[in-house]
């Protein structure tokens, strides 16, 4: 099976009771990139990539689209092999793995199709039929965090990530403390997300200043130097979010013990394939971490629940989706949805998910 047709498509996600704010970066709406890949058989496969804005990595949605273009017109006629496509995507652009994600899920869901097996299948094999959900807050007031943060224990939720950053750090400290007394006993564990907000000064503060409460660490700082420098003074695990671009960054970062597990986004590590490389090197190491990605609806979302379902249940710190800040889905039928906390696999070949492409209007770019 060989690729016949690549079409790009841009597609606006407002953001539900938006903005949404983090640390680097405020969004009331997403431009999301979809590919749609057309094998010489006829079977279509869908891809997705969208950044959450243009400042929380160093991703941005024209950028998609501008790389995708690069590579199209070179990856016609090639095999619908993720492998083989990822090294023909190699040698036709450098870097850019963000883009290159969109033909690696669009790969694997013709893969699927063509198999009549699903992309968990493909990835190893599902170990559950339903995967926890994580909830992510944006960053805000306190007592706000902390109501937030019971109604989502309330709703099944066994994970919370509030987002720190880019304000005062005592107002992080007092939003910590808040929610833990909201939460603390429940068995809901925590996730502090400083999304490179913090200064290392900030770091060691807030770890010294909530000794007794048992939150992980993520992304705290901004570079991997500044996780090397507060590793051996904070009392905390740390994950590595936005810092992990690669499998080479990951492997170093899992091999010298920088960090205690990862924040991980299907996207930016380049797609399914590279990924199941890195929930195979955690698993080797027995770190935990996330399948998520930054934003993005119903493509990314079954994406990151295949490959969710695949890691060891113990491991898996939860599948997070921005389907509760999305109205509506591009599968009307079996779009992915968050149940209770948790998420149901897809079971149809493939991705599992159909999307309504008159929802992205014309394509954008055809190849
Ligand atoms: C919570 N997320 C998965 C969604 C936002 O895009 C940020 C991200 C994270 O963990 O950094
Ligand atoms: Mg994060």
């Amino acid at each position: 099976m060989k690729i016949a047709e690549i079409h790009i498509y841009s597609h606006d996600l407002p953001v539900k009771n938006g903005p949404y704010t983090i640390a680097n970066a405020e969004v009331w709406a997403l431009d999301t990139t979809l590919v749609k890949m057309v094998a010489d058989n006829g079977l279509v496969g869908w891809g997705e990539t969208c950044p959450v804005g243009p400042t929380y990595a160093e991703a941005h949605a024209a950028g998609a689209r501008a790389a995708l273009a690069q590579m199209a017109e070179g990856l016609l006629g090639a095999e619908v092999s993720p492998l083989g496509l990822h090294r023909r995507m190699g040698g036709l652009l450098n870097g850019h793995n963000y883009a290159k994600a969109a033909i690696d899920i669009a790969a694997h869901d013709l893969l699927g199709k063509q198999f009549g097996i699903s992309v968990s299948e493909l990835l190893g094999g599902a170990e559950v039929d339903k995967v926890p959900s994580y909830y992510a807050t944006g960053v805000g007031a306190p007592d706000d965090i902390a109501v937030l943060a019971r109604e989502k224990l309330a709703e099944g939720y066994l994970r919370l990530q509030i987002k720190v950053g880019g304000r005062p750090v005592e107002i992080d400290i007092e939003t910590i403390r808040k929610v833990w007394e909201a939460i603390g006993g429940s068995g809901m564990r925590l996730a502090a997300d400083g999304n490179r907000g913090w200064t290392t000064r900030d770091a060691l503060r807030v770890s010294r200043e909530c000794p007794d409460i048992p939150f992980v660490m993520e992304q705290p700082c901004d570079t991997i130097e500044d996780l090397q420098k507060i590793r051996s003074q904070v009392s905390h695990p740390i994950y590595m979010d936005e810092n992990a671009t690669n499998l080479n960054t990951v492997i170093t970062a899992a091999g010298t013990g920088l960090v205690d597990g990862f924040g991980m986004k299907v996207t930016r590590i380049g797609g399914l394939q590279p990924m199941r490389a890195f929930r195979d090197f955690c698993e080797a190491r027995n770190l935990p971490h996330t399948c998520d990605d930054s934003w993005g609806g119903d493509i990314i979302a079954a994406a990151c629940t295949h490959i969710g379902a695949t890691v060891r249940p113990d491991l898996l710190e939860g599948v997070w989706l921005a389907a509760p800040y999305i109205e509506g889905n591009y599968d009307a039928q079996n779009g992915i949805r968050i149940e209770g906390g948790h998420i149901q696999v897809p079971t149809g070949p493939g991705l599992g998910v159909v999307p309504d492409e008159t929802r992205f209007g014309a394509p954008v770019a055809c190849f």
